[in-house]
């Protein structure tokens, strides 16, 4: 079944798009993670925007994401909430000694002690508690765009504030603005993470906003760190580290960009086309993102790059579902077009072949134009259920994106994310069927019930992307 509220939102955006003005995304930095990566994000987007002949770009770049002041300050568009003040306090602080941008003066709000990896404290007592203040803050940066493109979230699965805080506000957003676009980043917790109850609070995070974003973005932190040791050379990997290269992969999404309804103005909506590009199905919004190259600055310096290359390389990096160019497995291959459905499905898992929904391929740099994307429309990477016509999709831009001559994004509606999904699930399943620390959830609220539905709702997911 296709929900309505999908076609309401697109629809909308349809018609927003009549009117030349571009549009703005507010975004909302929650807890740790998000408000760590939100200011990577925003730095990484400003930097970009000031790289030289850029004038237009930089124009919508800063609508999108930014306002002036009374005084002439460039303010960023986002909400930072926390309930510790402490990451807060340095976003803030580190944004305002760029000299280039600043967070708004009053778009904060935090508390003293945060919600101690707990999801049941964040969604059951800090979110209700705090609801009102955090709406309101929000509600100023949406009434202060002249057209509002859509909410971007970011957080982590794992704690306790982004998480469950997270997860509440962004069901009061769903209510307050039910035709507006609401994409939310996640970052996904180390394998061997730090924090014991971690795959319990991905679980009930990943489950309740199934019901409610219009898309969720995934970023692994195993994923990113591997780009930073291995492709970005790094000896001792900080978070900080790890948060620049997923602040350049979603700048590299969120920037300015042309698409084929608008070959000679800016798209104006980057999360409505997004996912109207990318989201066919409410069954489908787990959207995961590889980019090429990624490398340190040393050796950009001494590269060289072409489109031929570079997207044989990502598109094989789609079909073998690999996230960075490094080790990508080049024995898997398309099924060949005569396979019988049921005997293509064996095939498919056989060669680890990852079956695609929907793709959108972002180029960025020089000699953009002549790049040939042939290979991304190959009817035999997607489902046959879907008109090919509809899964892939491609943006390009002939500006350079944060210091690369050439780069290609592709965000992906795949079965990519199977895996890491069934890890979660598998891993808190087997703490819950001996009711490890599930006191420490019903205590504020969170019942056996509740559970054992986001167990369902997630194991209906994975066996939705599994016989894709
Ligand atoms: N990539 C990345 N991951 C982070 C960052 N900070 C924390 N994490 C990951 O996020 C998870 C912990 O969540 P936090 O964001 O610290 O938690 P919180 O939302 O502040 O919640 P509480 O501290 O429980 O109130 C772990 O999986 C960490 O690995 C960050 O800056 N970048
Ligand atoms: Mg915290």
């Amino acid at each position: 079944m296709v929900c309505s509220c999908h076609y309401i939102r697109f629809n909308h955006c349809l018609t927003e798009q009549v009117k030349p003005e571009d549009m703005s995304v507010i975004t909302l930095q929650l807890g740790q993670c998000g408000n760590q990566i939100g200011h990577e994000l925003f730095t990484v987007i400003n930097d970009d925007s000031n790289g030289p002949n850029r004038k237009k770009y930089k124009q919508c770049s800063e609508e999108r994401f930014f306002y002036e002041s009374s005084t002439g300050d460039l303010v960023a568009r986002s909400v930072l909430v926390d309930m510790e003040p402490k990451v807060i306090s340095q976003a803030i602080a580190k944004a305002s000694k760029s000299g280039r941008w600043r967070y708004g003066d009053k778009a904060h709000f935090c508390q003293k002690q945060g919600s101690g990896n707990n999801w049941a404290n964040g969604f059951c007592v800090h979110g209700p508690r705090h609801e009102e203040v955090v709406e309101n803050l929000i509600r100023t940066e949406i009434e202060r765009c002249d057209r509002l493109a859509g909410i971007f979230t970011m957080m982590s699965v794992a704690g306790g504030t982004g998480s469950g805080v997270g997860t509440y506000i962004t069901q009061c957003l769903r209510d307050l603005y039910p035709q507006s676009f609401i994409l939310n980043q996640l970052t996904w917790p180390y394998g061997a993470g730090e924090v014991i109850v971690q795959n319990y609070n991905s679980v009930l995070t990943l489950s309740h906003l199934y019901q409610l974003s219009d898309a969720i973005l995934v970023h692994e932190n195993d994923t990113v760190h591997k780009i930073c040791s291995r492709l970005m050379n790094i000896q001792h990997i900080s978070i900080s580290d790890i948060n620049k290269v997923i602040a350049h992969q979603l700048g590299s999404m969120l920037q300015p960009a042309y698409t084929a309804d608008s070959p000679s103005h800016y798209s104006r909506n980057p999360i409505g086309e997004l996912l109207s590009s990318l989201v066919c199905h409410p069954e489908y919004k787990l959207l995961s993102l590889c980019n090429i190259p990624q490398m340190s600055s040393t050796y950009l310096a001494y590269s060289v790059f072409n489109w031929p290359g570079l997207l044989k390389h990502l598109r094989q990096m789609l079909i073998a579902s690999a996230r960075m160019e490094e080790g990508i497995d080049w024995t898997v291959s398309v099924p060949s077009a005569g396979t019988s459905a049921g005997e293509s499905m064996t095939n498919i898992r056989h060669r680890g072949f990852n079956s695609s929904i929907a793709n959108l391929l972002i180029l960025r740099g020089k000699d953009v134009s002549t790049a040939v994307t042939d290979g991304f429309k190959d009817p035999a990477l997607y489902v046959p259920w879907l008109n090919t016509k509809n899964s892939f999709s491609s943006w390009n831009c002939p500006v350079t994106f944060n210091g690369y001559e050439k780069s290609a994004t592709l965000v992906s509606n795949s079965q990519s994310l199977l895996k890491p999904l069934d890890n979660i699930v598998r891993k808190a399943w087997n703490m819950f069927a001996s009711r490890a620390y599930v006191q420490q959830y019903t205590k504020f609220g969170i019942t056996e019930e509740d559970f054992l539905d986001s167990f369902t709702a997630l194991e209906q997911i994975i066996s939705s992307y599994t016989h894709l």
